[in-house]
């Protein structure tokens, strides 16, 4: 059989012997383009049978499936006629990470962030109730997924007003890292409850065989054992949220989702189908490792330094004689945090994906004297915004906001651009924003906290070129790197210092805080100033030189455009935005050009 031609409109003819052969051939292919591409390798190979039951028991595109964060739809991309873009995944032309709208009408969304299929998909529901449709929906959440707020969100709101839907709960017991909290613990307490279907099933087989008492013992077992299985793990948290609970089942066994699919979309209910996966499945390194396994690159010989690295080992070293905290939400890998977690078990909290918290529970810590550090993707912090303003920054309080992750990300794409921070932070009062050019700067930014007690967030992206020697820190001081006798300053923020450096003929400064700015510097400059930053241009550190100089110089701000850039390489949206030695030097010398013709007039 040629599964290469298999799609979601015929799989809907293979038997069941043929599923499993099927599933086997998604995950080498998944596999083989993942370890050439880099990519979320081992919850996709956890997804592979899930997603192969939802195509064969669902009519897509006109059933919808909503996949939460959406790194696990590998398998959905191959069967939906993205094979060959699935060659080139996460590179420019190739398929996106993450599901997208504009690839395919089988994505119903572009999206990249945790906690919010639910609500997606009871709005799709609802929607398909108002315009009289008959359209199934599904929700694919992860474990990791269900400790978002946002999911309960939505499940209050469905327990309000009941609409038909499913939710998959892929239950791999594993966020990025070991899922944490209670709702975990939960999981694993109905994990229980699969020896007891499992028990339930073989024990009703053989007793329903008994010549004519048989089928009345079936019924009065089955009560006692849901019984017992109810006191035992007391799994009534869905159904008070009016879901009828299905499971747990087996997460691999094909023929088993499907049957537990098509009974949870007959239900007059909304219902949940608890599915146990293992994350990596089927991919030896990866079920050993999972969460190394999780998100891997392609292998390069990349000279960068990894700023996450200074920054773990910096708060490290400060926690020695300092009574710090360090908060994440579910990102301690990424961020270098491990290490810290490791040694200071007791000041290290992982909150899970529940960024809006991970804010107010600083600003608490910080009300007591703790300085709290919360270490964040950019991308993510997007989610925190009104905890940082109303929280922290109203409450003028000393929380630092490692942000890390900010500019253009590469690979990850369009949802993970850490691109807008400097403008939504940059409207926030209170808050002073500095960006580092290197990992020393960031360390030194980091001891700077300590003495600074209002909040401030220092914004880095992941990696950097080399050390450069890094003044002493004073709030809203920059730093000279080069100057020179001309008309010309470039003023560079953060990584774009690594440009500005190479650039001659103008006087190059490294403005380490975006806010405030450095107004005594800026009042001395006479002539054009040229602002660098890995930012969009809308609000960010341009337009605030802009709107501080008034007219008194004429400036010119590159950085990114307003808008969602599906760019898959950083550097390459960086030269796009201009953030290239080339396109700024041939500014700075038409502007000297310029400056010079002026004065012979
Ligand atoms: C708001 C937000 N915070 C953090 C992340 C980073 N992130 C991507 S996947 C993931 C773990 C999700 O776990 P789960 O839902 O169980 O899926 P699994 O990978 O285990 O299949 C996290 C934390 C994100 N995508 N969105």
């Amino acid at each position: 059989m040629d599964f290469n031609a298999i799609n979601s409109k015929n799989i809907k003819s293979l038997s069941e012997d043929e599923l499993v052969l099927y599933s086997e051939f998604l995950r080498s292919r998944i596999i083989d383009v993942t370890l050439k591409n880099g990519g979320h390798l081992a919850s996709n190979l956890g997804a592979v049978e899930l997603t192969v039951a939802l195509h064969y028991v669902l009519d897509m595109p006109s059933d919808k499936v909503v996949w939460d964060v959406g790194h696990q739809t590998y398998a959905h991309k191959l069967i939906t006629d993205r094979a060959n873009l699935m060659q080139n995944l996460r590179h420019d032309g190739g398929a996106s990470g993450f599901p997208s709208s504009i690839e395919s009408e089988y994505d119903p969304f572009i999206t990249g962030h945790s906690g919010n299929s639910l609500s997606l998909a009871l709005g799709l529901a609802r929607a398909r109730d108002m315009l009289n449709k008959n359209q199934r929906v599904v929700a694919v959440v992860g474990d990791g997924a269900f400790t978002s707020g946002e999911i309960y969100e939505a499940l209050n709101d469905l327990g309000d007003r009941p609409s038909k839907l499913v939710i998959i709960l892929n239950d791999n017991k594993m966020s990025i890292s070991h899922n944490v909290g209670a709702m975990s613990k939960y999981f694993n307490k109905l994990r229980v409850n699969k020896k007891f279907v499992d028990a339930k099933r073989t024990f009703k087989a053989d007793l329903s065989t008994l010549p004519f008492i048989g089928r009345s013992l079936v019924k009065i077992v089955t009560k006692t054992k849901d019984k017992i299985k109810e006191s035992f793990v007391g799994n009534k948290f869905f159904e008070r949220f009016g879901l009828k609970y299905y499971g747990p089942y087996d997460g691999h066994n094909v023929s088993e989702i499907i049957s537990a699919t098509r009974l949870a979309l007959e239900s007059d209910k909304p219902a949940i189908i608890h599915l146990l996966t293992k994350k990596g499945k089927g991919y030896q390194p990866a079920e050993q490792q999972p969460s190394a396994y999780h998100g891997i690159s392609p292998s390069s010989k990349s000279e960068q330094k990894s700023m996450s690295k200074v920054c773990g080992n910096t708060l490290i070293e400060i926690a020695k004689s300092n009574e710090i905290a360090v908060v994440t939400a579910a990102m301690a890998d990424g961020l270098c945090f491990d290490e810290f977690a490791r040694r200071y078990p007791d000041r290290f909290f992982d909150v899970a994906i529940a960024e809006q918290h991970a804010v107010s529970y600083c600003a608490g810590l910080a009300k007591m004297g703790i300085k709290a550090y919360f270490g964040v993707y950019s991308t993510f912090l997007q989610r925190g915004f009104d905890q940082v303003l109303h929280d922290v920054c109203l409450n003028d309080l000393p929380v630092t906001f490692l942000i890390d992750r900010a500019g253009a990300v590469g690979a990850d794409g369009v949802t993970h651009q850490g691109i807008f921070d400097l403008s939504y932070l940059s409207l926030i009062p209170n808050l002073a924003i500095a960006s580092p050019s290197c990992g020393s700067e960031l360390a030194e930014l980091i001891k700077f906290s300590l003495t600074y007690n209002h909040p401030l967030a220092i914004r880095y992206c992941k990696s950097y070129k080399e050390d450069t020697l890094c003044d002493k820190i004073e709030l809203g001081k920059w730093q000279v790197v080069k100057r020179h006798n001309s008309s010309v300053t470039v003023l560079a923020v953060g990584a774009t210092n690594d440009v500005a450096k190479h650039i001659s003929g103008a006087t190059v400064v490294n403005a380490r805080f975006v806010k405030p700015l450095d107004t005594a510097l800026l009042d001395g400059i006479s002539g054009t100033i040229i602002t660098l930053e890995d930012n969009v241009l809308h609000g960010g550190f341009g337009s605030a030189v802009r709107d501080y100089v008034n007219g008194k110089n004429k400036v010119i701000s590159l950085g990114h455009k307003n808008e969602f850039s599906d760019e898959r390489s950083r550097q390459n949206m960086l030269e796009k935005s201009g953030i290239c030695t080339q396109r700024i030097q041939k500014i700075v010398d038409s502007e000297l050009l310029l400056l010079e013709n002026e004065k012979n007039i």
